[in-house]
């Protein structure tokens, strides 16, 4: 489409529409299902914008799976994800992290639907009452249980080299919707003024080396000693490596992710005392960035194996995870493996 002004403007929709026709023997499942989460980012997105405003904020009376206190508008988020998802006809049950079992669908399109959903609706939630940026984490599997029957747990213990597509939405200073389907990662920034998601960042690549790296340090007393010593070689002087790196940790997933995967960086959330299989959640949390992580060229793992390698065995599973520019990966798997 062009604009008026003489540049090139190319909407979420248009773009997807346009990867379609790159396969003509897609059916536009995918597609459909695209379009469905980015109506829901908006949706969500709206929300968090008035979050100062309207009496949102607080806790909804409830606790989450994990046993963490459920804001409002993880509630918000939830909702709105499983509405958006179910509407689309291409899905037949979603695992969310705000719901301890699988939702599935019982109506007749849902149940023919090809895909499962996985989602963490709202991430680093509890930054939200201090105006820090929050996100959605989403990733997508074609199921392995028969069309036209109910859907199954085991549809979703697949390992991660399975999904079908993974993104995540930064409700950040401005919001952005950012995903693959394996065939490089495309960033989406949403354009308030016409309501829509629209391409800025093409096929973004991560650097192999970055210089920035996040890990809460608070937990440094628990951390493994392959970790320990990692974070001592990132802080050493050494100008032909760039070291010492920068530190930077806000504590909310997507946005540490998000801005390592642009600047080049690794983020770190490995096993401690209080959880010992690490804090973040392997479906709907780890998956999803590793995917995007390698079609930007960089890497995940959980210290020992490749995260998309990562055999589930449970829903809420929790894994250590490494994820971002190749060289630091390798790096500190290299580090974890001299001192195990
Ligand atoms: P959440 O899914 O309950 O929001 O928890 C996940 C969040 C991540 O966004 C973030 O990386 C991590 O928890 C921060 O944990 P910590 O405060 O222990 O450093
Ligand atoms: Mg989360």
């Amino acid at each position: 489409m062009k604009a008026s002004a003489g540049y090139q403007i190319v909407t979420l929709n248009e773009f997807i529409i346009n990867r379609q026709e790159e396969h003509p023997e897609a059916r536009g499942d995918l597609s459909r299902l695209l379009h469905h989460i980015g109506v829901a980012a908006k949706i969500v997105n709206k929300k968090i914008n008035k979050a100062g405003l309207v009496d949102i904020l607080g806790e909804a009376g409830e606790v989450n799976v994990q046993g963490e206190d459920v804001k409002k508008l993880d509630v918000f988020a939830n909702d709105h994800f499983i509405a958006a998802i179910q509407a689309s006809g291409e899905v037949c049950a979603i695992a969310s992290e705000e719901n301890q079992e699988i939702v599935t669908f019982d109506d007749g399109l849902s149940r023919d639907g090809h895909y499962v959903f996985c989602m963490d609706p709202l991430d680093g939630s509890s930054n939200i009452e201090v105006n820090v940026s929050v996100g959605t984490i989403f990733s997508i599997y074609r199921r392995t249980s028969p069309e036209g029957e109910r859907a199954q747990v085991s549809d979703f213990l697949q390992t991660g080299d399975h999904q079908v597509a993974a993104g995540y939405v930064i409700y950040g200073s401005s919001t952005m919707m950012v995903y693959t389907t394996g065939n490089g990662v495309d960033g989406f920034t949403l354009d308030p003024g016409i309501g829509e998601f629209c391409l800025s960042h093409p096929g973004i690549r991560t650097p192999d080396e970055g210089r920035i790296y996040s890990i809460n340090e608070g937990n440094y007393v628990h951390f493994p000693m392959g970790v320990k010593q990692y974070i001592k070689y990132c802080q050493e002087i050494d100008p032909d490596t760039h070291r010492p790196y920068t530190s930077r940790y806000i504590g909310s997933l997507v946005s540490d992710f998000h801005r390592n995967l642009l600047m080049g960086g690794i983020f770190i959330y490995p096993q401690t005392q209080s959880a010992p299989k690490g804090k973040l959640r392997l479906i709907y949390e780890c998956n999803p960035v590793a995917f995007i992580a390698e079609q930007a060229g960089g890497a995940a793992t959980n210290g020992s194996t490749r995260m998309l390698e990562v055999i589930p065995d449970d829903l809420h599973q929790r894994v250590p995870l490494y994820v971002g520019s190749r060289k630091m990966v390798d790096k500190v798997k290299a580090f974890l493996h001299q001192y195990p």
